[in-house]
């Protein structure tokens, strides 16, 4: 079978939709290409001077890892001047990031997770980037660009997408026009579509959760996962198996694959957050590929996608995958 490059499904994709114009598909190779870049980093493992601590935190206080910062920059030195971009926005920058003065601006805006994961890097378990690619306002375009133009809902996104930096390297994405995955090919730098129009089974019976919280979840969660835990004994009447890995991203790419659940919901931890996942570059980019996928993803009370953020680093309660599990701990959220 003639395999099909990225650069071919992205054109071949905007032929038939007009979903992929050439500065999209700019961004989406330059994010591939980026991402090729921090695949060999981490690749490099104890080789390079890519693990440990960077010495310094992100917004969120969290300690920042060399790979996040590596990450950051490469996303940030590859995106900076193809004139497809208005600005960026990052988990580990404050501030949206703008075009430097004197390269072109374009029509989008990009947001991005370098480094998802950051606990898994020394213990050489699967780690990710995550994408979101919204439009960018025209003021955006010309004057000088804050949080505010960001703060779209992510039904508006134009395209999303996830690199998991695994045995192998997966990049899963959609333009709107379904899901696709690609391989990178490590001798050529090159992304080989391997998958298209990706569903995820409706029914599940695997679930992802940081079962340690369990103390600290509101009553519809435990009540959920209580009724997997019963297995065949309980109202489920069938077992159910656990996963979790602790790296979003390959804990998605395990649910676009097979199917599954995946929660992170808010807890009484911290009751003043609305979760620990962050909505804009992390649930909105695999809310998107999950519904385009055929699943659903909410926050317990309305779909992720619909949710009009406030702030640029927002948190969120993230439930998403195999529709008739979402929707079934979506309706105990409601009071069913
Ligand atoms: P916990 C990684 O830090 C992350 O943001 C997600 O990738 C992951 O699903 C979650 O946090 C893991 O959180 O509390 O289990 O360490």
């Amino acid at each position: 079978m003639e395999r099909v490059t990225l650069s071919q499904y992205l054109i071949q994709c905007d032929r038939q939709t007009s979903l992929a114009p050439e500065a999209l598909r700019r961004v989406l190779e330059t994010c591939a290409q980026a991402c090729a870049g921090i695949a060999a980093s981490i690749a490099r493992g104890a080789l390079g001077d890519v693990l440990g601590s960077a010495g310094s935190a992100n917004v969120q206080g969290e300690t920042q890892q060399k790979l996040d910062v590596i990450a950051n920059d490469r996303m940030l030195a590859a995106n900076a001047w193809g004139g497809a971009l208005a600005a960026m926005a990052s988990e580990e920058m404050d501030d949206p990031w703008p075009i430097p003065d004197g390269e072109p601006r374009g029509p989008y805006l990009l947001l991005f997770d370098p480094l998802d994961g950051s606990s898994n890097i020394d213990v050489n378990v699967s780690i990710g980037t995550i994408f979101s690619v919204l439009p960018a306002p025209d003021s955006a375009q010309v004057g000088v660009v804050n949080a505010e133009a960001f703060l779209q809902p992510g039904r508006r996104q134009v395209a999303a997408g996830y690199v998991v930096y695994g045995p192998s390297t997966v990049m899963v994405l959609t333009v709107g026009h379904g899901v696709a995955s690609f391989t990178l090919d490590r001798e050529s730098g090159t992304w080989w579509l391997v998958r298209d129009r990706i569903q995820v089974p409706a029914q599940t019976r695997e679930f992802a959760i940081n079962a340690s919280n369990a103390r600290h979840w509101e009553p519809p969660v435990k009540r959920y996962i209580d009724e997997l835990l019963a297995g065949r004994e309980g109202v489920r009447a069938q077992d159910f198996n656990m996963r979790w890995i602790a790296s979003m991203v390959a804990d998605v790419h395990r649910i676009m694959t097979r199917g599954g659940i995946f929660m992170y919901p808010r807890d009484r931890r911290e009751p003043d957050k609305p979760g620990k996942l962050r909505l804009m570059y992390e649930a909105n980019p695999m809310a998107l590929l999950i519904e385009q996928a055929g699943g659903a993803a909410t926050n317990g009370l309305q779909p992720i996608l619909d949710i009009v953020p406030a702030k640029l680093h927002e948190r969120v309660s993230v439930i998403l995958g195999s529709r008739e599990e979402v929707e079934r701990v979506t309706r105990y959220h409601q009071g069913a």
